[in-house]
């Protein structure tokens, strides 16, 4: 029986699963999650966050989560697995951050010591002590800036498959070559999180897959390289500081000595890392197109499977390399969990109490844009909650009126990804609440089902280890890896309320016209709001 592990290292925690595969016989033999802020208090986060004061601002310790990769791999090591069996690791990692390392960085990652913690040995690698991560909104000008570059947003977009975003990768570049041109030069080599803790693991300077390297307005997607323009456009001298991009299924190496000697793991074969959402992607089973999944987690996110590109030139959505070879559209929200839990705390709830003011709660009140931060989708640079209706009213209208929001946010935003949403496969923390899936029902008029294992993106990241090692072509059958991890369960399933989503189905135009209006884009939306408010039905 041979085991594969995949690690996930998110926005607030690093998480691992081990699968076994033999034949027919396939099981998930480890999953386990360590939270930054609480594993690792001396480094201040919040949510995986370092201290901030501007809300654009959004950054996180590369030394953190190479710690928090220690850590894992210690734990794993004492699980009791036999892990002489492990045939192969990979690795998924929250998108776009970028880690800064100066000319000690690869001597450093080739002789790391098995008797000394990695976190002490790599201290002094860092060109820059904090990354930039995908909550950081701060670069608009930067955006302009290589947007006006490359030709325009049309040609940005259709080229490397998403116009200007200001988390991006390409952009964050540009703001710390403007802002720090020393600490630029002093760069030797620029990573994704995905490529840097893959790096660590294989002992040497690893290469980036597409999946990730589609979100840095860097790359282009038709040949999957670099796009000299959009280079030119970022910083100068930028491609030699940017490793390779290899297809997903590449072997970049194995576990180095440094793990071979401290935790007595073998030399299994390291795969190349990828984002979270292009494993989650494996991970929820979609290695054809037709289907989404939502993804609950800090951030929320909504894909699929592409064949063949179809990009989203002036709105919110992305397209990504696939770790399938294929593509993937991806919509992603700021304001997800965190909101969630901002609500929850500031009305004194619990998940439990929470989930029964919605339950206990129709449609049809107030609607509030939970704008708490700067959000993604759709572009809100300055953040605030925006309220439209009745006001005063009770806590259990702010919960109904926070999730409808959130689920129908996603469903307006998705429609650019022109699939016909009828199933749902449902993941990331919160979609352990089944009140906020049946939500997610009825506003997508979509069965919502619930897949055996919670954690998609590392599970994702197991079962590219699987492919990768198991298939001599990097074109190995899929869906005979994914199968027995990935199917969604079926006593899980939620089925839409027809008169709810009847109901949500013009709600939705209302909720369209308070978001047009709030970004200034259209009229004052309480004749519609009113109109439709009279048609609120006893949903009881
Ligand atoms: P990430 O991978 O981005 O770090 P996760 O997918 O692990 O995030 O999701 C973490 C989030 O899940 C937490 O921030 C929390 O708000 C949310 N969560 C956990 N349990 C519940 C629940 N029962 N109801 C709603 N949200 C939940
Ligand atoms: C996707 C995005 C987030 C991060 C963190 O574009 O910004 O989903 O990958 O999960």
């Amino acid at each position: 029986m041979a085991l594969y592990l995949g690690l996930d290292s998110s926005t607030q925690s690093v998480t691992a699963v081990v699968i076994a595969i033999e034949g027919d016989t396939r099981q998930m033999v480890l999953e386990s999650s360590l939270s930054f802020d609480e594993a690792l208090p001396h480094y201040g986060t919040a949510h995986g966050v370092l201290p901030r004061t501007d809300p654009r601002i959004a950054t996180s310790s590369p030394l953190m989560w190479a710690e928090a990769l220690d850590v894992m791999m210690a734990r794993i090591a004492r699980s009791g697995l036999e892990l002489g069996r492990l045939a192969a690791v990979s690795g998924s990692a929250q998108q776009h951050g970028s880690v800064y390392l100066n000319s000690s960085w690869v001597d450093v990652v080739q002789t790391l010591d098995g008797s000394r913690p990695l976190a002490d040995q790599i201290r002094n690698v860092f060109a820059r002590d904090e990354s930039p991560i995908w909550m950081d909104s701060s670069t608009a000008e930067e955006c302009a800036e290589i947007t006006a570059a490359v030709g325009g947003e049309h040609v940005l977009a259709r080229r490397t498959g998403s116009r200007a975003f200001e988390r991006f990768t390409g952009p964050q570049i540009r703001r710390f070559f403007k802002q720090s041109p020393e600490g630029y030069g002093a760069t030797d080599r620029i990573h994704l999180v995905s490529s840097f803790l893959a790096s660590l693991l294989s002992g040497h300077d690893a290469p980036l897959d597409p999946g990730d390297a589609s979100g840095m307005n860097l790359m282009d997607l038709a040949s999957r390289d670099w796009w000299p323009e959009a280079l030119d456009a970022t910083a100068p001298g930028l491609h030699a500081k940017l490793a390779r991009i290899v297809p997903s299924s590449t072997v970049v190496g194995t576990l180095s000595p440094y793990w071979q000697q401290r935790y007595g793991l073998p030399a299994a074969k390291v795969i190349a890392w990828s984002g979270d959402n292009p494993c989650s992607l494996i991970g929820t089973g979609l290695v054809k197109e037709g289907r989404v999944a939502v993804s609950l987690g800090t951030s929320d996110t909504v894909f699929g499977l592409m064949r063949e590109p179809r990009v989203d030139v002036t709105g919110t959505g992305h397209v990504f390399g696939a770790p399938t070879g294929d593509y993937m559209g991806l919509t992603c929200f700021q304001n997800g969990s965190l909101a969630r839990e901002r609500v929850r705390d500031d009305l004194g709830l619990n998940w439990k109490s929470f989930s029964q003011a919605l339950d206990s709660t129709p449609p049809g009140g107030p609607v509030v844009l939970p704008w708490f931060e700067p959000e993604i989708t759709p572009a809100v640079p300055v953040p605030g909650v925006r309220r439209y209706g009745v006001s005063g009213t009770s806590p259990e209208a702010n919960v109904r009126a926070l999730v409808d929001a959130q689920m129908m946010s996603m469903a307006l935003h998705s429609q650019w990804m022109g699939v016909r949403i009828d199933t749902i496969h449902a993941t990331g923390g919160a979609a352990a609440n089944r009140s906020i899936l049946q939500t997610m029902a009825d506003v997508f008029g979509a069965d919502v089902y619930e897949l055996s294992v919670g954690n998609s993106a590392a599970l994702g990241a197991a079962l590219r280890a699987a492919h990768a090692e198991s298939s001599a072509e990097p074109a190995g059958d899929w869906e005979d890896v994914i199968r027995g991890f990935t199917e969604p369960i079926a006593r899980t399933r939620l089925e839409p309320d027809r008169r709810r989503h009847a109901f949500y189905r013009d709600w939705i135009r209302v909720y369209g016209a308070c978001e047009a209006h709030a970004l200034g884009r259209g009229p004052d939306p309480e004749p519609l709001l009113e109109q439709l408010r009279g048609r609120v039905t006893d949903f009881s």
